[in-house]
């Protein structure tokens, strides 16, 4: 078909068969092309699904495989109100993709009649644009991520055009609101360009839009300042909002064009207003104005399913019939179900087609990083223990190569702290940034529009970019302070789901892992105290899907080499890496460390005593601080008590403990008795809160022996009647690091005392000991409040 063919009637006519095709999603399980008349056995048993989204999704979709035909474009589409997939559903059935992925899903009458059964039906279709659905790459469930997911899509994808659906309703939302400025990272020369158009139907589930109640001059300020170039459509006639949209995708279309002209010729990005639409159409838009004294189009009662009671109520029925066969079903498909023939010219062929874009499934744009040997990298262990060094620095150097070798889809993302986290070697290859930039700013590592490390304080944005990335085909690892993770745990947490589902469709190409490196942790907020120690981002996500999730606790710097290295190869995964930055013992050599990597667990001999025999107590550790402050009280207790059989443990891979049934990485049983044996003591001194340890071994043999250690929010429970009480004072300031660790009693002190009255062979023969021991602790308190900082220790 020629382009001069492509008519508003004929638009208008495809768009009214995508509305009735998510319509009869929502309601019909039989006579799908209303053959007969509408009766209460064609309406599905339960009604779900939202309609209010829909026709505007529709109509985007429909206008943007107009502009890819017309300019020949790469192009994905991103419904932020994915709660509307009936709306993107159907123009993907229409286009044939549904039944290419899904036979089932024919193009005819039983096809359609299958596809209306299966929405929101169990074993179906959900009620977003879930994974299943082929081209999507955010679902949209939890609102708020459609923007920054597509700018992740589009960085170093050149010629890609991510269409972007943004709710009014999403737009309300923290993390949309702040991915606006996404912009300010896009290098027209080597990125893609994200097309936002603002979905202004006005309403949520219950309630109007902020920005669909503000003046019209505002609006277009507003994004103006965000730096958008907004044109605003609006109207409730169909075709004469086919007509506006024509002209504005085009004008759209074509000022992306102009822009990749003006700074590709000559490599030289600038910043531009980026081309963005504003729709104002009715929510609900071609359903019945009112039902009774309600209204229905153009108001918040069209969010999910306006005539919920069609199946009891015969009215309902006759006003649900009257609305469906409005879109005149029997003009739009032929006798058989099949879309009318002039009307299949509209959607794009073959991969041009937003559902079949290899970006929404990345198999043939994913390639496996070129990974430099980490052995390069590694710290030199002089002297066991006594060696020190700021855990993350190597790491620095790593992953600057790793940007070496992979400039075009590999990038390092973090909210403003990959300086502090000590990975600043990154910075050779320049942060990213379009806005200004002043001559100070080279300082310390350098701004510029072809930088690599992406920063910007908005810890939803910075996910949601590493999310669109990976999804299309990219690798990236994201850093953060610890106490700030569960700023996205939620996030991560869609994401995860995301990836789970994805994993049980064949059709699906693995993702690079989503890699997560929290650092600057709980027991190292020297300055910034208390509001700042937070480990509880594991917490809420050890409980998910384990053929997802992974957490490690690197204890030094090598095994975090390793670990990286080894994530950084794996897909499909969400890996959570917890490590601090700061100065501390180094163990292991390269050679040990990969091995301990490897295991995820495992004795140290070193740390250990008599190490054939059975132990007397187990002393484990999990976490770089907790693994310090345990082996120091190996340290102290050894030299008194040398006839004591000590076994230290430590646990890097934390799965490792949960039963091999319920993680991949856990041990087995008979594994983890040989470890920590059937009846002897164990105490473990862990990095997070201390119940996540006995959560996940409780069902192991020796779990009453085990007593865990870690992080109780400098709570005084067992504290405030003890010797330690009064030194427990500014609970929400400043302490020192030992200082903490003794609030919480995870230090070396509190762990020999516990060695102490836990082996019973000890427990009234080291009375006088751990009466030492408790001096200790009182000098070394004492001494953090006289001087600031802590005594150095004889180890
Ligand atoms: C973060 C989040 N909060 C709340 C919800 C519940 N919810 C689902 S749809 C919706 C309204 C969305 O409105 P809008 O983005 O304007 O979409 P549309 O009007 O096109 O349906 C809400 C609040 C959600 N899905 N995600
Ligand atoms: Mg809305």
């Amino acid at each position: 078909m020629l382009l001069q063919d492509i008519t508003p009637d004929k638009i208008n006519d495809y768009f009214k068969a995508c509305c009735y095709i998510a319509a009869g999603m929502i309601y019909l399980q039989d006579n799908p092309l209303l053959k007969e008349p509408l009766k209460k056995e064609h309406i599905k048993n339960r009604v779900l699904g939202h309609w209010g989204a829909s026709p505007g999704l529709s109509f985007i979709y429909i206008h943007s495989n107009r502009v890819i035909n017309k300019y020949n474009l790469n192009s994905i589409f991103i419904a932020g109100p994915g709660h509307g997939a009936p709306g993107v559903i159907a123009p993907v059935y229409l286009e044939g993709t549904l039944s290419e992925f899904y036979p089932e899903f024919s193009q005819d009458e039983i096809g359609l009649k299958n596809l209306f059964k299966s929405f929101s039906f169990p074993g179906g279709f959900g009620s977003h644009c879930t994974p299943e659905l082929p081209g999507s790459i955010q679902e949209g469930g939890e609102l708020g991520y459609s923007l920054s997911h597509s700018y992740g899509a589009i960085f170093d994808n050149k010629d890609l055009i991510a269409i972007t659906v943004v709710g009014d309703g999403e737009a309300e939302t923290g993390p949309l609101a702040t991915s606006w400025h996404s912009n300010k990272f896009l290098n027209p020369v080597n990125d893609g360009m994200v097309l936002p158009i603002l979905l202004l139907n006005g309403y949520k589930i219950n309630n109007p839009t902020i920005l669909s109640r503000i003046e019209d001059d505002e609006l277009i300020s507003l994004f103006k300042g965000y730096g958008y170039e907004s044109k605003l459509i609006e109207g409730e006639e169909p075709f004469e909002v086919h007509e506006k949209m024509i002209k504005v995708i085009d004008y759209s279309i074509e000022r992306i064009f102009s822009i990749w002209k003006e700074t590709r010729k000559n490599k030289s990005p600038k910043r531009f207003n980026y081309p963005m639409i504003i729709l104002r159409i009715p929510k609900g838009w071609t359903a019945p104005k009112k039902l009774n004294e309600h209204f229905i189009e153009g108001y918040w009662r069209a969010h999910q399913v306006p005539f919920s009671d069609a199946k009891e109520n015969p009215e309902s029925l006759k006003y649900l019939e009257e609305w469906l066969l409005s879109y005149e079903p029997n003009k739009l498909f032929d006798e058989n179900g099949s879309l009318r023939e002039d009307l299949k010219e509209l959607s794009p062929k073959g991969d041009k087609r937003m559902s079949t874009n290899p970006n929404s499934n990345c198999e043939l744009l994913r390639k496996d990083l070129k990974l430099p040997d980490p052995v390069d990298f590694s710290v030199e262990i002089k002297e066991n223990v006594k060696t020190s060094f700021e855990n993350t620095k190597p790491l620095g150097n790593f992953l600057k190569e790793v940007m070496k070798l992979n400039p075009e889809n590999f990038r390092v993302f973090g909210p403003d702290e990959t300086k502090s986290n000590r990975l600043d070697a990154t910075f050779e290859f320049g942060k990213t940034w379009m806005a200004k930039i002043l001559p100070e700013d080279s300082d310390e590592g350098y701004l510029s529009p072809f930088g690599k490390v992406m920063e910007y304080l908005s810890e939803h944005t910075i996910e949601g970019w590493l999310e669109g990335y990976l999804l299309t085909g990219r690798h990236g690892i994201l850093n953060t302070y610890e106490g700030f993770s569960p700023i996205i745990s939620s996030m991560v947490s869609q994401f995860g789901k995301w990836v789970d589902i994805s994993t049980d469709i064949s059709w699906r190409a693995p993702i690079s892992s989503l890699n997560l490196l929290l650092t600057s942790v709980v027991w190292r907020q020297d300055h910034n105290g208390f509001t700042h120690q937070d480990p509880g981002f594991i917490n809420s996500i050890v409980d998910k899907w384990p053929n997802v999730v992974r957490v490690y606790f690197p204890p030094d710097a090598n095994t975090l080499l390793w670990v990286v290295w080894h994530s950084l190869q794996t897909t499909d995964r969400i890996n959570i890496i917890v490590i601090d930055k700061q100065n501390h013992p180094q163990y292991l050599n390269m050679d040990e460390a990969f091995k301990h990597a490897t295991k995820g667990i495992g004795i140290w001999d070193f740390a250990s005593t008599h190490l054939d025999e059975e132990p007397d107590v187990v002393v484990a550790s999990c976490g770089d601080i907790p693994t310090k402050e345990a082996i120091y009280a190996i340290y102290i207790i050894k030299e008194k008590f040398s006839d004591l059989k000590i076994r230290y443990i430590n646990v890097l891979n934390l799965f490792t403990l949960t039963q091999n049934l319920e993680h991949p990485d856990g041990l087995t049983d008979r594994e983890f008795d040989s470890y920590f044996t059937k009846n002897k003591p164990i105490i473990f001194n862990f990095h997070g809160y201390p119940w996540l340890i006995h959560r996940l071994t409780y069902r192991r043999t020796n779990h009453s022996n085990l007593h865990v250690r870690g992080y109780r929010e400098n709570r005084k429970i067992g504290i405030d009647s003890s010797y330690l009480a009064t030194f427990l004072k500014g609970r929400g300031g400043i302490t020192t690091p030992l200082q903490l660790a003794i609030m919480n009693q995870i230090d070396r002190f509190s762990i020999a005392i516990d060695i102490i009255e836990r082996v019973e062979k000890l427990s009234e023969r080291g009375a006088f000991f751990k009466d030492k021991l408790k001096n200790m602790q009182i000098e070394a308190l004492e001494y953090a409040y006289k001087n600031g900082v802590d005594k150095e220790l004889e180890v």
